[in-house]
């Protein structure tokens, strides 16, 4: 066996998986061959883009790091303590990472448009692996353009509104809401524990202090009682995470909840109808025994199996 790609098929008999090496899309699942002919419910795709970054680079590493980590989730056919296996229910396809010239953030930009755009044509759901933060900007507008106006659901240390002109990845959220990509008055940001203009600010913040505090199943319960009946776009930064269960990322802030307890609130949202969504930030160089890659490979993973409950309830449109 060459390729773990072959040991996953999008149909037919599953084989043996390797718990180590040969890995080359995420999970193991197929590459996407032809977006016409895919049977995919969704499609993965990397942004190694870290031009956007004001401090520490290297995320530009974080969609190989979080493909390759996954072999650690992929001999798990039926992940704790989901009760089916994932690749019964949905089919997944690895589509690689979108191709843009270095040195021409533009060219990310509209290329990412472009590409995710072609793929939500397909009626399909996209997953990207950042990246800096700034590459859910263009995913956003992508999403904006064939699901209209969207509720963020946004885990992060920050809250990346910062006012200005500048395009970055501390600014995007600033720049959706003046572009009407999202409604912030029903949009969440979880974990913010850095300073934001609190008065008249239209986001629902959930601060890392109240998500410590409630504990990730009232989190959850809020988030629901925000976004519920509406398309959701969710982004994760892995800085949301403590910098004890994410240390390989660019702006690292303490006071954060554990890896654990946003896997519960995930978990939970089996309700929301999330339309795409980003696991961006996570910076190899910094990184330590692949602590935050593997993190936000599980992430990714509960979120699948999120979806595919919401398939096999009959919910996914
Ligand atoms: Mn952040």
């Amino acid at each position: 066996m060459n390729s773990t790609q072959d040991a996953r098929p999008a149909t037919g008999e599953p084989q043996p998986v390797f718990m180590y090496g040969h890995l080359s899309t995420f999970l193991g699942v197929p590459r996407l061959a032809d977006l016409d002919a895919s049977k995919a419910d969704l499609v993965v795709q990397g942004i190694p883009f870290d031009l956007g970054t004001q401090g520490r680079p290297g995320t530009r590493y974080g969609p190989t790091a979080i493909r390759t980590t996954s072999v650690h989730l992929a001999w798990e056919e039926t992940r704790w303590p989901w009760e089916f296996k994932l690749f019964d229910e949905l089919t997944v396809e690895d589509a690689g990472d979108v191709a843009f010239t270095t040195g021409m953030p533009g060219r990310m930009v509209d290329e990412v448009m472009r590409r995710t755009g072609s793929i939500l044509a397909a009626g399909k759901r996209v997953m990207s692996f950042g990246g800096d933060h700034y590459v859910t900007l263009p995913l956003l507008r992508a999403h904006h353009e064939h699901h209209g106006t969207l509720s963020l659901l946004h885990f992060d240390a920050h809250t990346d509104t910062d006012p200005g002109e500048d395009y970055d990845h501390g600014t995007m959220f600033h720049h959706a809401v003046k572009e009407g990509l999202i409604d912030p008055s029903r949009s969440v940001q979880v974990g913010i524990r850095t300073d934001y203009e609190r008065k008249d600010y239209p986001f629902t913040v959930l601060d890392a202090d109240w998500v410590v505090n409630h504990g990730p199943r009232k989190a959850a319960e809020r988030i629901k009682e925000v976004l519920g009946g509406h398309a959701v776009y969710m982004t994760f930064d892995i800085d949301c995470l403590d910098p004890s269960c994410a240390p390989g990322t660019g702006t690292p802030v303490v006071g954060g909840p554990s890896t654990n307890a946003v896997l519960q609130t995930v978990r939970d949202l089996i309700d929301l109808d999330i339309v795409g969504l980003d696991l961006v930030e996570v910076s190899p160089p910094y990184d330590t025994a692949d602590i935050t890659a593997l993190a936000g490979a599980s992430i990714c993973l509960e979120f699948l199996y999120v979806l595919a409950e919401r398939k096999r309830q009959g919910l996914l449109r």
